[in-house]
């Protein structure tokens, strides 16, 4: 069995990992007290991917849950799904990050990070052959984002051939936001680009934007329910039986041609819940999941090009019918296309069906549209980087403006990258 091993930093990434982990259980048939409550075969067949089995009497997740601050321990212990969790793989401080990135990098996060490694390689040490990882985090504060870079570095160090993958939530001035937020995207941005094999980009603005189009004030317990489906979308190939993205490995052979171009833009339909949405016929959910208002980052696919394109339908669906709304989407929008990728277009139907509705289509899209959302970001740091503000938060820790500048250039020579695709 090829075992995946979940992280979860700070608390978007406790959140959000909670979302995931629900979502799991309620997918395989398991209960709050961790043991198998269902009734069907392909439940169990490959659960493995992220459980472990306990003894023969429990499932537990095969995850590893870090904040420095209580933030993540006290939403763990008020949800269901603080149960089920290995009470061992709980690493949890007492300090604050004070959203700064250098304290998750550099200090505090950094002096835990043995402790974590320690619970980590455990975790490892029980899979028959690890395929790699994936790390829930936020970039917008400090644990998350300085924490989790500093994690990747260390993985990438320590398990040199296994596979990188991050969902990352990227910050919006239209939620809950502290205002040197760019500064904490910006100063991981390099780590990502040079560490992470493939990332699943989580934009709060999207999110937002989302939300609003049903109701005026979206909180974020309510975008963070968007989120759940679109992750167990993307997992259901490593969980379920299926032709497609079976493993993380065969997921970044299909849409990942350039190592450095891996951030990854997911599509999701339906999202909204009810009679009408629960029986979507193909052509429905296809029309739905392209559009790019049904994007998890907030840009515009259908201006861009895709440089890889997976659609993994869920539920009773016909492969062939899947083929030919796949075949003349791509007629219809070759420009978006380029001649030199050829095959980047890949579907497959997982027969088995998502939570909640009879069928569902997830895209994770290579587009080189999400350019849009590194622009947006570095164009903040500039202004702020101008006036030099919050700077001194940062140089408490020990940090040189030029650490923020090489980020910087990073970005800009990312952008560069997707305009010249
Ligand atoms: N989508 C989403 N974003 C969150 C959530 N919690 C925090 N954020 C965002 O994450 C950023 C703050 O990071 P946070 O995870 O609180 O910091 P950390 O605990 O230091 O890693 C801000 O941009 C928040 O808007 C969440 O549950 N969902
Ligand atoms: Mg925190």
């Amino acid at each position: 069995m090829r075992e995946i091993v979940h992280l979860q930093f700070g608390q978007c990434g406790s959140k959000i990992g909670t979302e995931f982990w629900e979502g799991l259980c309620m997918e395989h048939g398991i209960g709050t007290t961790g043991h198998y409550e269902g009734d069907n075969d392909h439940h169990l067949e490959r659960i493995n991917t992220y459980f472990d089995n306990v003894q023969g009497l429990k499932y537990v997740p095969r995850a590893v849950l870090v904040d420095l601050d209580a933030d993540g321990m006290n939403f763990l212990k008020s949800n269901p799904i603080g149960q089920v969790m290995g009470s061992q793989n709980l690493v949890f401080g007492g300090q604050k990050t004070d959203n700064n990135w250098a304290k998750g990098f550099y200090s505090d996060g950094a002096e835990k990070m043995e402790t974590v490694l320690n619970v980590l390689r455990k975790e490892v040490e029980r899979c028959d052959f690890a395929q790699g990882f994936q790390i829930m985090h936020s970039l917008g504060g400090g644990t998350g984002s300085g924490m989790g870079c500093l994690m990747l570095q260390k993985l990438k160090d320590e398990y040199r051939e296994k596979v990188f993958t991050t969902y990352t939530v990227f910050p919006s001035q239209k939620t809950t936001y502290a205002a040197n937020e760019p500064y904490n995207v910006i100063l991981s941005m390099p780590h990502l680009i040079e560490n992470s094999t493939e990332t699943f980009c989580i934009d709060n603005e999207a999110l937002f934007n989302n939300r609003m189009r049903s109701t005026e004030s979206p909180t974020i317990p309510a975008m963070n329910k968007l989120v759940g489906p679109v992750m167990c979308g993307i997992t259901a190939p490593f969980r379920f039986p299926g032709r497609l993205n079976a493993n993380l490995r065969k997921l970044a052979v299909n849409l990942v041609p350039l190592p450095r171009l891996h951030f990854l833009t997911p599509g999701y339909a339906p999202f909204s819940e009810g009679e009408t949405q629960s029986n979507l016929t193909v052509s429905q959910l296809t029309q739905q999941v392209l559009d790019d208002k049904n994007m998890l980052v907030s840009c515009t696919p259908s201006t861009g090009k895709y440089l890889g394109l997976s659609a993994i339908y869920r539920g009773k669906l016909s492969q062939r019918e899947v083929n030919e709304q796949m075949y003349n989407m791509q007629i219809a929008n070759s420009t978006q296309f380029p001649k030199w990728i050829p095959d980047n277009l890949k579907s497959s139907v997982n027969t088995f069906p998502p939570n909640g509705v009879n069928a569902s289509a997830t895209i994770i899209a290579n587009t080189t549209s999400v350019k849009e959302l590194f622009i947006r970001i570095s164009q903040q740091v500039t202004k702020m980087i101008k006036y030099g503000s919050f700077l001194h938060v940062y140089k408490k820790e020990g940090m040189e403006i030029k650490e923020f500048e090489d980020a910087q250039n990073s970005v800009s020579d990312l952008i560069n990258e997707y305009q010249q695709c």
